[in-house]
């Protein structure tokens, strides 16, 4: 079996910041800390940090008085933000800066007197974070058909944002399906799918091609590994969407010559590992990385935490 490994895939600067955040969260504090939601929507990810000490709750009043309190990758709402100041939480937020960005230009929109548009999916914590970073009202799309159920006046002062893990292609549909809709709209030059999702967006298209079946490493809760297996399937590829090598099942590969796998930006690579692993089983496995986007975009961590906890410690003794 011809195994082809997509490029790029897997975990994003968005990621690898909020992890990090974590993991020197428990270094300089000790644990437990406490992280709201699941830091990346990916259960070995949160497995192991939970091992190093890391407590994952749903909501702010689980999280005794005073405690370390993480915000997830996928931001909150202003609410959580001053319900974690009234219970005195020593707050650190690992929203993604690219979901940041989406919150300072709805805030931007709004300011302008427009009636902000979020087009992204309902329930999601990114969007539930979104929406409640906005004064007032804020009309959330999730489709083609929603647009034209829309009850605005078409000549009202609209803009748009949007989730940043949406497909390219559906988006791309919504978004034009609203400028027929409003006169006056406006939104981002680029739309606020981020770079991450582009790119794996891309490469499993690409990869799509080329393969007879596709594997998309991920959690079933990941907005963005969703997506990956979507546009294998809308290419025609048997496409599953797997946690690890422990989900991959035989009769998918019967008669199968070559697999294409990606890797949801919250996947980790040894969870890749894993399923490679689970298809040697099967037999004689050459494993090859297609041609690919190079990324080296790195998200700076808060400042609190820039600081090494041996220069800490030094500079405590310094004071003493
Ligand atoms: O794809 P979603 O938004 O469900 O999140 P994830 O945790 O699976 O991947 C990382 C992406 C984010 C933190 C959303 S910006
Ligand atoms: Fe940030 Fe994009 Fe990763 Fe989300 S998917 S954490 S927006 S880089």
């Amino acid at each position: 079996m011809r195994i082809i490994l997509a490029q790029p895939r897997g975990f994003c600067a968005g990621v690898v910041r909020a992890i990090e955040i974590v993991d020197r969260a428990l270094e300089r504090h000790g644990a437990p800390v406490y992280v709201r939601h699941e830091i990346v929507h990916n259960r070995h990810v949160v497995d192991n940090l939970r091992s190093k000490g890391a407590r994952f709750v749903e909501e702010l009043d689980e999280v005794p008085h005073g405690a370390v309190a993480i915000f997830s990758a996928h931001g909150v709402a202003r609410s959580v933000e001053k319900d974690a100041k009234t219970r005195g939480l020593d707050v650190l937020d690992a929203t993604c800066p690219l979901v940041t960005k989406v919150h300072v230009q709805g805030r931007q929109y709004v300011s302008q007197g427009r009636t902000l548009i979020l087009i992204g999916h309902a329930g999601h914590p990114e969007v539930e974070g979104t929406i409640g970073q906005i004064p007032g009202v804020v009309v959330l799309v999730q489709s083609e058909a929603e647009v034209e159920k829309m009850t605005l006046a078409p000549d009202m002062p609209v803009a748009y944002v949007t989730q940043t893990t949406l497909s390219v292609d559906d988006t791309r549909g919504i978004i034009d399906a609203l400028q027929r809709r409003f006169s006056d709209i406006v939104g981002p030059d680029t739309r606020d799918i981020c770079y991450a999702t582009q790119n794996r967006q891309a490469a499993v298209r690409e990869l799509s091609d080329r393969v007879e079946v596709l594997l998309v490493v991920g959690a079933t809760n990941s907005s963005n590994s969703n997506r990956l297996r979507e546009i294998g399937a809308e290419s025609g590829v048997p496409s599953y969407l797997v946690a690890d090598g422990s989900e991959i099942r035989p009769e998918w590969f019967a008669n199968v010559q070559t697999v294409g796998i990606t890797a949801g930006a919250s996947a980790p690579e040894e969870m890749v590992k894993h399923v490679i692993d689970a298809l040697r089983t099967f037999g004689h496995v050459e494993v090859t990385t297609m041609n690919g986007r190079e990324e080296k975009v790195e998200f700076k961590l808060p400042a609190k935490l820039i600081q090494p906890v041996a220069a800490v410690a030094a500079t405590a003794v310094r004071e003493e």
